[in-house]
């Protein structure tokens, strides 16, 4: 269906945001569930449900409330970014079914070129498309209506161009009742890396100069590889995800550089004293904030809602592609980037890999292309078979593919053709209810079960 309607100057931001090897493209909107959602309907496990919110820390539990009714733990885990007020935490059942796409944006909404779309706590009807241009435009799922004016519209405080631009959102876990949030932007004239905090005026309106506070600005190097997702942890934690500076083959080997925030995930407690920011990284011997190194480009990363797992598409350089793994509540460690390019030695053939965290799941490029734009595992309610599964996709690959994580091994590895074609996939998203979204940079589609 839809095929990409990519016209020149997309073509052109796209080609650059996605040169083989220069990677590119989210992060885990924790959408959190600040509302507590009804718990456990009957110990149904409405993921995160829970109570989420209360600041996101502790542990979703929120879930509690839920739990409640429900089978102790329902809720329970709470969930990873937070939200998901009416997320499903069940396992799967049976055989995944065709799939299809709906478009949910048109050419007439203006939305620019989408990149990331996620839904606010306790806003259940409504999704935010950011925009890499520099907009966050909000769009009413019951009338499918774009609003006409943006949410927050960053031009002239934002620049965009090859991989840069507005990059990553999050919204506070307790966004329903502290309208804190944050966005990851390249700055305008220099193109640093900006993670600011802004706080909304009204549900559908924030201002671009009312940023109340800075979580970092970082100065980059090189016009690319800037990561790119920021989201909450299930601790309540914002992690903001660093490429490694750009150039190709991280030439000053940054990436490792324990004392240099790029190419990394930091962690940030973003509640001291209310709404200060304070570093909670912890990784051995590094810069307070860094939790965990040896990333490429980690342009799109998510924590499963329902286990707190973390996943990271990592942009390859020449030959590999690679979907990282962590194990919720893991100590941060070390990637491998750029001792190794997926499970393969990069420089050195020679290398070590001792103490390296190897991918859940890695792919070649194909005829020389490949860029991974990382997503999210299914916790919705309308694909019951699909629960569980992460999906992710190749930008340049046109290709939309989905596993599940079982201990630790990605298994049952499935290439969802019948969505994938004719699509430029840079990213994916969820609304509350758990369904997928995915954003091509040009509109923005529903994952549904084809008729
Ligand atoms: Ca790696």
């Amino acid at each position: 269906m839809a095929s990409g309607r990519l016209n020149a100057s997309f073509a052109l931001a796209l080609l650059a945001l996605l040169t083989a090897g220069c990677g590119d493209a989210e992060a885990g909107p924790s959408t959190g569930g600040n509302t507590g959602g009804v718990g456990g309907i009957g110990g149904e496990i409405v993921g995160g449900g829970g109570a989420g919110g209360v600041g996101g820390e502790t542990v979703g539990g929120g879930g509690g409330v839920g739990g409640a009714g429900g089978i102790g733990g329902a809720g329970g885990i709470g969930g990873a970014g937070g939200g998901g007020a009416n997320f499903n935490c069940e396992p799967g059942v049976g055989a995944v079914p065709e799939l299809t796409l709906t478009e949910i944006t048109s050419p007439a909404d203006n939305v620019g070129a989408p990149a990331l779309v996620l839904a606010a706590p306790g806003d259940a009807d409504r999704l935010f498309i950011v925009n890499l241009y520099g907009t966050i435009r909000v769009l009413n799922l019951l009338t499918g209506e774009v609003l006409p004016e943006p949410f927050l519209d960053l031009t002239g405080v934002a620049t965009w161009g090859g991989e840069r631009g507005v990059l990553g959102m999050a919204f506070h876990p307790n966004y329903a009742e502290n309208g804190r949030f944050f966005v990851h932007y390249s700055q305008a004239v220099t193109g640093h890396t900006s993670v600011a905090e802004f706080v909304r005026d009204t549900p559908d309106k924030a201002s671009p100069f009312g940023a109340t506070g800075v979580v970092l600005t970082e100065t980059q190097p090189f016009s690319n590889h800037n990561g790119g997702t920021i989201t909450f942890d299930r601790y309540g934690r914002l992690n903001v995800f660093l490429g490694d500076g750009g150039s190709g083959g991280d030439p000053m080997n940054l990436a490792q550089n324990v004392n240099v925030r790029l190419g990394k995930i930091l962690r940030f407690d973003v509640n001291v004293n209310g709404n200060g920011y304070a570093p909670a990284g912890g990784y051995p011997g590094a810069v307070p904030e860094i939790f965990s190194i040896g990333l490429r480009n980690p342009w799109r990363a998510s924590f499963d809602f329902c286990t707190g797992d973390l996943y990271v598409g990592d942009v390859g350089q020449n030959l590999w592609e690679e979907i990282d793994f962590l194990p919720a509540d893991s100590p941060g460690v070390n990637f491998g980037w750029r001792d190794l390019e997926g499970n393969h030695c990069y420089l050195d053939q020679n290398c070590d890999a001792t103490g390296t965290t190897l991918p859940i799941h890695e792919y070649p490029h194909e005829n020389g292309q490949g860029s991974v734009a990382g997503g999210y595992v299914y916790r919705g309610q309308a694909l019951p078979e699909l629960r569980g599964r992460y999906f992710f996709a190749d930008t340049y690959q046109n290709k939309v593919m989905s596993f599940r994580a079982e201990n630790g091994v990605a298994t049952d590895l499935i290439t969802h053709s019948e969505i994938s074609q004719g699509l430029t996939v840079v990213s994916f998203g969820h609304d509350n209810d758990g369904e997928l979204y995915i954003a091509d940079l040009s509109s923005v589609y529903r994952i549904d079960r084809a008729p």
